[in-house]
């Protein structure tokens, strides 16, 4: 941005930093490829050092290889650790030995564009309380191209299966920021890329030490940071490339685990929506807590309520009445459910369809609502629709909640298990195909027809089982 270029900075008012990157197995090309930008793009009077974690890599050229390669940067410091230790520990480690004021994480596989590490560190100077990320730019796969990201960058997020996902920023957000340049407040971090004052990151309790490998972290860095009174933000100035890999380098078993840690530290009863979305993580062992816990009490954080109406207003809470989500079970075909796959992973068409019961919530997870919609949450809501003079039922993004909810998204479920589409006049029934498969249409209500009687499944909101 031509703006960002405009912009000054006095090296000698800016705090130092440390680059801590930590790896395993990764490939050599992408991880020089990161050193050197590092190197290149960071002025030596910001750049304490940087900091290699090897986590316990197997591939040979990671050792004396690389040791000979980094030996005549007297700036680049490898530390191996003697066992796997998984990303949150490997990075702190790496942090332990860090002398810079700031600690900027990278992954591995980036590279930083110059001016990258100036907006980072100012803006840390100015409010110590902040995490800031820069703008994560995708390095393609296949061509190693670099995309910058041309309109304005996207925020952090979730949704209440507790995966990640991107957004635009939100219409207030935007009307709120005296200029383009300004740092942009994000709900949740992608993970990898940040920078964080040294001091402070200590203050709030680094990391959680018990989360495993891969994943969760970052969104319990993210509740956490907002929840106890500083702040996350992504500076549309700073640019880093990061390769998304298409396969990482080492299985991700740990995933349900840490997120299953963060939601039960930071979650309160919200906690609920994810599990009910997931309910594997329901009976998922997640180690001792209560460090965690005490952070919190002794930080004296705020609520997951306090988060979700002053940080992320626009996610949409679930209602999830009692009895009244989970997957919807046909009471016509033994044992199948209403299934909905996204485009994205279903070419031939977004339709509900039916599916035997996985009992994995997801695709097969639905909730009825006080709107009478029967609503969907992926990385948008969703509603179950009829289109006009179609006998499928498609999804379309539920009305946000002051305007008014068109006919096509209302359901009434009725006493007998009946799912009826009053606009249309039509009930869902399942049904099996000339070919045997099972699919659902909607068709004529006809009383006493099992084909179009549905109930929920696993509708309870049970706690996790300590
Ligand atoms: C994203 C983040 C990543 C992390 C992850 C959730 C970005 C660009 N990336 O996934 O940083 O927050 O979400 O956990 O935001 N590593 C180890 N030991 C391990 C596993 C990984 O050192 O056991 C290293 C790995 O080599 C890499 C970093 O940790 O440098 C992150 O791993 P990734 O690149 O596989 O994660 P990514 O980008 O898919
Ligand atoms: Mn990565």
């Amino acid at each position: 941005m031509i703006r960002c270029r405009a912009k000054k900075f006095d090296y000698r008012r800016l705090p130092t930093t440390s680059v801590i990157i930590a790896f395993y197995n990764e490939a050599w090309s992408t991880l020089l490829r990161t050193i050197h930008s590092v190197l290149e793009s960071t002025p030596a009077v910001l750049l304490r050092e940087i900091i290699l974690i090897d986590d316990f890599s197997d591939r040979v050229y990671l050792k004396s290889q690389l040791e000979q390669y980094i030996s005549n940067w007297e700036r680049v410091r490898l530390i191996r650790t003697n066992k796997r230790e998984g990303l949150v520990r490997a990075r702190l480690i790496g942090a332990s030995y860090a002398t810079g004021d700031v600690l900027t994480f990278l992954d591995c596989h980036c590279e930083c564009v110059p001016g990258w590490i100036e907006p980072l560190l100012e803006r840390i100077g100015e409010n110590e309380s902040t995490i800031v990320c820069p703008v994560i730019d995708t390095i393609d796969w296949n061509s190693f191209e670099f995309y910058m990201q041309t309109d304005e960058p996207m925020i952090g997020g979730f949704d209440w299966r507790l995966t990640f996902q991107w957004h635009a920023i939100p219409e207030v957000e935007r009307k709120k920021r005296k200029s383009r340049i300004e740092p942009i407040r994000s709900p949740t971090m992608a993970g990898g890329l940040f920078a964080v004052s040294k001091a402070y990151f200590e203050h709030l309790g680094t990391y959680d030490m018990g989360m495993d490998v891969w994943g969760g972290e970052n969104l319990e860095l993210s509740f956490r940071v907002w929840q106890c009174g500083g702040s996350l933000e992504i500076h549309p100035c700073s640019h880093v490339g990061h390769v998304f890999p298409k396969k990482a380098p080492y299985a991700r078993p740990k995933f349900l685990q840490n997120t299953v840690r963060a939601a039960e530290v930071w979650m309160d009863t919200y906690k609920q929506h994810f599990y009910n979305r997931n309910p594997p993580a329901r009976k998922e062992t997640y180690g001792d807590i209560s460090e965690r816990v005490v952070i919190r009490e002794r930080l004296k954080c705020n609520g997951f309520d306090w988060y979700l109406n002053n940080v992320y207003p626009d996610l949409h809470v679930p209602e999830d009445r009692d009895g009244w989500h989970g997957a919807l079970l046909s009471s016509g075909i033994h044992s199948e459910c209403l299934d909905y796959n996204a485009p994205e992973h279903n070419p031939t068409g977004a339709h509900v369809s039916l599916f035997s019961c996985h009992g994995q919530g997801g695709n097969q997870y639905f909730e009825y609502t006080t709107h009478k919609e029967i609503r969907y949450n992926s990385v948008t809501e969703l509603c179950a629709e009829v289109p006009e003079g179609q006998i499928y039922i498609g999804m379309t993004h539920c009305p946000h909640d002051r305007t008014p909810t068109p006919p096509t998204i209302i359901w009434e479920f009725r006493e007998d298990g009946t799912l009826y589409h009053p606009h249309s006049g039509m009930c869902i029934t399942s049904y099996r195909t000339a070919e045997g498969r099972t699919d659902v249409q909607m068709r004529i209500c006809t009383s006493g027809d099992k084909q179009q009687r549905w109930k929920f499944e696993n509708g309870r909101d049970e706690p996790h089982p300590k």
